[in-house]
């Protein structure tokens, strides 16, 4: 087995279209045979591959389920690296230290498959060499691209043995270095397959829908196995298609509904021959580009996507059907409509699915050459002669295997491989054989031989430039090439990192993609974290990443970077994209809503719209408003119904929801797919009696609030600092030169603030007191004043005025008052903004209302713990502890200009605690209850990839003044 050349695999045949096709197929997925050796050279060649059925396995033989991950399965260790090899760059050269598992399978042959067959396997990470019967079929390369080798001949009836000699790394690893888990073995199917004399062997169907005249045609070739005989029949039995195909031709089938993501309509074809028949499901479509504008089916598109990673928490990349269903219907549910297969073809159930769905799909090559940034490029595959024929094989298979898939509008030739003529001959190749797509490749910036202008993670400022630069004529002197990029459209193919609290922005974006046409939206970075499962020492169910199985080259938790968990949980980050990618925005003004629709297809008829209007906590009525026709990316202004003006209470809320009027493939009728709000929230009522309150109820040295009605409290005190989340650790690439926000809040010393009282006095009926926090070793100080009042025998008042004083030398994460309750949280009820969390910039999905949250719903469970959970928009809060309920009310700030809202985070854990804790599941509670309350926090951003926090949601040293009412309540 030779694993260092710089070519594609050998001995397979050439790629073809997968087929849904009545000819036989064996699955030899189950268990097989096992061995595995630390390095190939370990690897003895002890006749374990050759004819003999009954060859003696040796006592190191042991089994493994194919398909699997050997280190998934107990042998050796997964290991997680971003852009670095784990090896040294010496290409194609992979290490000494490369486990090799030998493979051996012992199975019969049904007499169907005894005339001709292929033996297909669909992902091998990274290298295999296959033999049946003591023969040589070949090896592969491309561990996510599929390979069939020609078994005609081959076969017999019984004790055919099956031998696959995988090594972990091999030259192909150089090109398969995407940002994810190395993973190796036999980790997707393989099949036998018959390959019938005069069947199928091969169907490109080239759909096309022509939007002027609602027409589709059907461009055939078809490719016969052996002497073809008899013609075969090409039927499309809705649209009145019969007729007989010998190589192919283009067919006219005329009018047709056509498919788009919002409109997945597919008709069946059937290709007859007396051998087999093949079943496709075509969708007339048309991807095209005109004067910078993605258009399908004539109409421009938005691309609403994600990127999207195969992943399983237990079984890594092995396909599961159960995952692919609900990672689908999430992204239907949650108003995405484009998925970047990141970065290599997914099991191909995928584009079945995406397909009948609606979903618009980049599908990748399985190509990524990444660690050669490292070294500056030098080496790199990509523009390497002798890799061209790898380069080729790696897109040729890509794009057979998918190509008769309607979801797909683009080819892309791979993720972060530099530069260089391979990539270019990728390009023509794909353009050549398959016109009907565009072709997408991130990096190279000169995007001479792509049909979209692609980045990714480019700023809003950015963004905006490239949206605006094609509104006015070019410069004068504009090379060919930037002509040709001028005439392109421009996508994100990642932006918005969903790293742990995040992403902040989405909102931003999605204004410019709104605004510009050129801009044809983009891909989230990423769906699915890829946390693998563990069980801590209490039984919690927990998630491992990068170092976490001793690792010596790694890339931590950038591993775990999703808008869903690994098990499919959905992140705040995922409901705020829910809101910006409907394909609805509304509006509720004091008299009126309006309505756009936001599809780029199809009218609203599809959804009601519900009204409701609530005060107190209390519904006061419902209804459904009248919204006639429109049209695409139109606006309506509709007014209020009469019921609504003629309620008897005035209402504090309104509420329109745009929901589904049908069942859909991929939610039920009333599914929410959009939401507008007004509210109109009446402030409370202070408290009519007050006193000076009771000494005894504080702290002697620290005049903290230690007691009210019976509940044991402490606090609250001054605080600034938030656990950093997964953004606030690394600095955003605007300012790459200066230290991450978490370094720059721990040098200061932000997590250890001091707070020394400079008073305690009786005033005007209240307590006052006075304190003055600091960072140890600084004198930049935020100057607080409490003034206390007692407001019944549970409750008191606190006016609290916070002031900075000093030079701060850095923004703040918040300005906010830490409290601490005696007993572990059980809940809390709010009125505010819910029911998840939301921060400044990741906001919108959270919307007003009456909510109510269990303990371990109030802080959000990311695999790196990190400041999580705040409720913002709070008018009021009822905090459920162990020991009893502390109700919280922001009482009105009045001429004093106090806040009217406030944020509040509820955790049982304290942020020490959560700061120095690597893995979620390791957590451990202390008994009580951890509650802050914000009068400003600063955004999120998405600095862990991208952008940091835009200046409008960063926190400079301010001033702050709020009034609370504070209760407590037994149970
Ligand atoms: C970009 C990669 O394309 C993607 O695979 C992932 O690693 C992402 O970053 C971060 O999570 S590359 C980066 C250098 C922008």
């Amino acid at each position: 087995m030779n694993i260092a050349r710089k070519g594609p695999g050998t001995g397979s045949r050439s790629p073809r279209a997968r087929l849904h096709t009545t000819a036989p197929r064996r699955s030899l997925n189950g268990t097989w045979q096992f061995r595995i050796f630390p390095g190939l050279a370990a690897a003895p060649d002890d006749g374990w591959d050759g004819d003999d059925a009954g060859w003696a396995l040796g006592e190191e033989w042991t089994s493994i389920p194919v398909p699997a991950h050997w280190v998934l399965e107990g042998h050796g260790r997964p290991a997680y690296t971003n852009v670095r090899f784990p090896f040294p760059i010496d290409p194609p050269n992979p290490p000494d230290e490369n486990p090799v598992g030998d493979y051996r399978l012992v199975f019969d042959a049904a007499p169907e498959f005894l005339e001709g067959a292929v033996l297909r396997f669909d992902g091998v990470e990274s290298a295999a060499e296959v033999r049946l019967n003591g023969e040589l079929l070949g090896e592969t390369r491309g561990s996510r691209l599929t390979h069939e080798f020609d078994v005609r001949g081959k076969l017999r009836a019984t004790g055919n043995v099956l031998a696959v000699r995988v090594a972990q790394f091999s030259d192909a690893s150089y090109l398969e270095d995407q940002d994810m888990w190395w993973l190796p073995g036999i980790f997707r199917d393989v099949d036998l397959l018959a390959v019938p004399d005069g069947g199928v062997w091969d169907v490109f169907a080239v759909t096309d829908y022509e939007a002027t005249d609602g027409t589709g045609t059907v461009d055939l070739s078809v490719t016969r196995n052996g002497a073809a005989g008899e013609p075969a029949r090409f039927r499309i039995p809705e649209l009145d298609v019969d007729l007989e195909v010998t190589g192919g031709g283009v067919i006219g089938v005329g009018g047709v509904e056509p498919w788009s993501a919002e409109t997945p309509r597919l008709y069946t074809a059937e290709l007859v021959t007396p051998a087999e028949t093949v079943t496709l499901r075509l969708g007339f479509r048309r991807i095209e580009v005109r004067d910078s504008v993605l258009l399908v089916n004539g109409a421009p598109i938005q691309l609403r996507g994600v990127n999207r990673h195969e992943h399983d928490p237990e079984r890594g990349r092995v396909f599961s059907p159960e995952r692919l269903e609900q990672d689908l219907l999430l992204m239907k549910q949650h108003n995405v409509n484009a998925v970047r297969t990141s970065h290599y073809p997914p099991h191909p159930a995928l584009l079945d699915r995406a397909d009948e769905l609606g979903l618009f799909v980049v599908l990748e090559c399985d190509l990524e050459t990444h660690g050669f940034e490292e070294i500056g490029w030098r080496g790199n595959p990509s523009a390497d002669p002798q890799w061209r024929g790898a380069y080729l094989d790696r897109m040729q298979r890509t794009v057979h295997r998918d190509k008769n898939h309607a979801s797909i509008v683009m080819w892309s030739l791979g993720n972060e491989s530099g530069t260089g003529e391979n990539l270019e001959a990728m390009a023509a190749w794909t353009r050549a054989f398959d016109p009907s797509r565009l072709i997408h490749y991130e990096g190279d910036w000169s995007s001479t031989y792509v049909d979209v202008y692609s980045r990714m993670y480019a700023s809003f400022e950015e963004t905006r430039r490239i949206g605006e630069e094609v509104l006015t004529p070019a410069p004068f002197g504009a090379t060919a090439a930037e002509m040709h990029r001028r005439s392109l459209p421009f996508m994100q193919c990642e932006y918005a990192h969903a790293m742990g609290n995040s992403p902040g922005g989405l909102e931003e974006y999605q204004e410019l993609f709104d605004r510009y046409p050129r801009l044809a939206g983009g891909f989230i970075w990423e769906w699915i974290e890829h946390g693998i499962a563990t069980t801590g020492a209490d039984g919690r169910r927990g998630y491992l990443y990068g170092g976490d199985f001793g690792e010596h080259t790694h890339d931590g938790n950038f591993v775990i970077d999703g808008l869903v968990s690994a098990d499919r949980e959905v992140r705040p980050g995922l409901v705020a994209l829910a809101h910006w990618y409907s394909p609805v925005r509304i509006e509720v003004t004091d008299g009126a809503v309006v309505i756009q629709n936001r599809y780029d297809h199809v009218d609203l008829s599809g959804l009601r719209f519900v009204w409701k209007a609530e005060a107190d906590g209390r519904e006061l009525g419902r209804g459904e408003l009248k919204v006639g026709r429109v049209a695409s990316w139109e606006k309506v202004v509709i007014a209020l119904p009469d019921e609504l003006a003629d309620l008897a209470e005035s209402p504090e809320i309104v509420t329109v929801e745009a929901v589904l009027v049908d069942k859909q493939l991929w939610a039920e009728a009333g599914h929410v797919v959009g939401r507008g709000q007004r509210a109109w929230l009446t402030p409370a009522e202070p408290p009519l009696e007050t006193g000076v309150p009771p000494r005894s109820a504080f702290d002697p040295v620290s005049l903290r609030l230690r007691e009210l009605g019976g509940l044991r409290l402490d606090g609250p005190v001054t605080s600034l600092w938030r656990v950093p989340t997964d953004n606030d650790r690394r600095p955003g690439w605007e300012e790459m030169d200066k230290p991450a926000y978490a370094a720059r809040w721990e040098l200061l010393g932000l997590n250890r603030l001091l707070t020394r009282v400079v008073s305690a006095t009786e005033q005007d009926g209240a307590l006052v007191v006075r304190t003055r926090t600091v960072p140890p070793g600084r004198d930049c100080a935020v100057d607080a004043e409490y003034v206390w009042r007692q407001a019944g025998p549970n409750a008191m008042t606190v006016e609290v005025t916070l002031v900075p004083d000093g030079t701060w030398p850095v923004e703040w994460p918040r300005l906010g008052l830490d409290l601490v309750l005696e007993g572990a949280p059980t809940g809390m009820a709010w009125r505010g903004l819910g029911p998840g969390p939301s921060y400044p910039d990741l906001a919108a999905g959270p919307f007003w209302g009456d909510h109510e949250a269990s303990a371990d719903e109030l802080l959000t469970p990311y695999v790196l713990p990190q400041e999580s959970g705040a409720r913002a928009g709070v008018r009021h809060a009822s905090i459920g502890t162990e020991q009893g309920t502390l109700v919280v009310t922001v009482l009105p700030g009045g001429a004093s200009g106090g806040v009217e809202e406030v944020a509040v985070t509820v955790s049982p854990y304290s942020r020490k605690t959560l700061a120095t804790t690597a893995h979620q599941h390791e957590l451990v509670a202390d008994g009580r209850t951890h509650v802050s309350i914000d009068l400003f926090q600063a955004g999120v951003g998405t600095a862990a990839c991208g952008e940091g926090v835009l200046p409008r949601y960063r926190l400079a040293a301010r001033p702050g003044r709020v009034t609370l009412l504070l209760e407590s309540r037994e149970g």
